[in-house]
């Protein structure tokens, strides 16, 4: 399988998160994608590639020009009055509060933040851009004929929506792949979210459309990150309605009870005849996964790897989340693995 991958998502360290009324070193590090590149080589999983660069049009397609204009700037706004820490919103435009766009840098970020997961710093853009590019070089691979590729995208994007970031995540790389292959000639894709935490910016870009299905497995947001979206009773609205299939479970969920869910998700993508799928890869269900609460094991990955590929269809597998280091690149190159013992290109 090939894979897509830049060092660009070096230029990308936050410091601190708040876990627990206490600011932590972020989870989501450079170590990460660094693991998994290692693990893609050393298993021999392909061809490692650079991503090609197609410019800001495709990311304008998912993400507002205010949005990231905002986020391309920051930075810069900031160094120019002094500030050399990272850039994290304290004020959020929450219930009761005008949804206005104040004309303050920290205004600004709040507005355009859902949380204070996201920080900005001085090489922030440049590494979500690069992100973006190399979801959308693997997706070109696949729209070129290819059956699979692997985009090891760093940082994560499935928390952001149109113009809103936070959980990590700054550009909706899957849903900036998703909307290229529609804009290339595809009909129809399904996404399927595997990631621990709900894909809140995903389903939100897509919850009134049917040309993208969204299912996503995770944990209940009643009780976990992100919390205020991802319930079982969001159908979609409009013409999205009846394309948008969540799937919450309790934590302490195994492989037994998740992979009663992603039956159910596959069910639901073969329903749909999907030309292409779009996997956002989050392996923070791994048991040891120092944030996540479910208790998935290496092995399972396979498993998961080998169900997705019996759907027959083209598919984009899109890093997302994962923050037991160590086993990070064990476990995504397992699903990939997995996937190739059914399908090999
Ligand atoms: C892409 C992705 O996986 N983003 C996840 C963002 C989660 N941010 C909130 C983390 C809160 C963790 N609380 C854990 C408490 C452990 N004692
Ligand atoms: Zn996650």
């Amino acid at each position: 399988m090939l894979t897509i991958y830049s060092d660009d998502h070096h230029l990308h360290h936050g410091k601190c998160e708040l876990i627990d009324g206490q600011l932590m070193p972020c989870f989501e590090k450079p170590q990460r994608a660094d693991h998994i590149l290692q693990r893609v080589q050393n298993q021999n999983l392909g061809e490692v590639r650079g991503p090609e660069d197609f410019g800001r049009e495709p990311l304008l397609r998912i993400h507002t020009r205010e949005y990231l204009d905002f986020f391309e700037g920051a930075w810069s706004r900031w160094a120019a009055q002094g500030g050399t820490s990272d850039l994290m919103p304290y004020t959020f435009a929450a219930r009761n509060l005008r949804q206005k766009l104040p004309n303050h840098l920290h205004g600004e970020l709040g507005y355009y933040s859902f949380d204070g997961g996201a920080p900005i710093t001085a090489g922030t853009w440049q590494a979500a851009y690069s992100a973006a590019q190399v979801a959308l070089t693997a997706q070109r691979e696949i729209s070129n004929g290819s059956h699979t590729a692997f985009a090891l995208c760093r940082p994560p994007g499935h928390h952001a929506a149109g113009d809103v970031m936070g959980g990590y995540c700054y550009l909706n790389n899957a849903a900036i792949a998703a909307q290229a292959f529609l804009d290339q000639g595809s009909k129809r894709v399904a996404i399927l979210d595997v990631d621990y935490h709900h894909g809140n910016g995903t389903q939100s870009i897509f919850y009134n459309r049917k040309d993208v299905l969204f299912t996503s497995i995770h944990g209940d947001p009643a009780a976990e990150f992100p919390f205020f979206l991802g319930y079982a009773d969001e159908p979609g609205e409009g013409e999205g309605e009846g394309y948008n299939f969540n799937y919450p479970l309790p934590a302490g969920s195994g492989w037994s009870e998740w992979s009663a869910a992603l039956e159910q998700a596959c069910a639901e993508i073969s329903r749909y005849d999907a030309d292409v799928i779009i996997v956002s890869l989050g392996v923070d269900t791994f048991k040891e996964d120092p944030i996540s609460q479910f208790k998935l094991d290496s092995p399972d990955y396979l498993k998961m790897g080998e169900r997705i590929a019996a759907l027959g269809k083209p598919t984009l597998f899109v890093m997302e989340g994962g923050y037991a280091v160590e086993e990070i690149g064990i476990n995504a190159v397992n699903v990939l693995k997995g996937f190739e013992t059914v399908c090999r290109p």
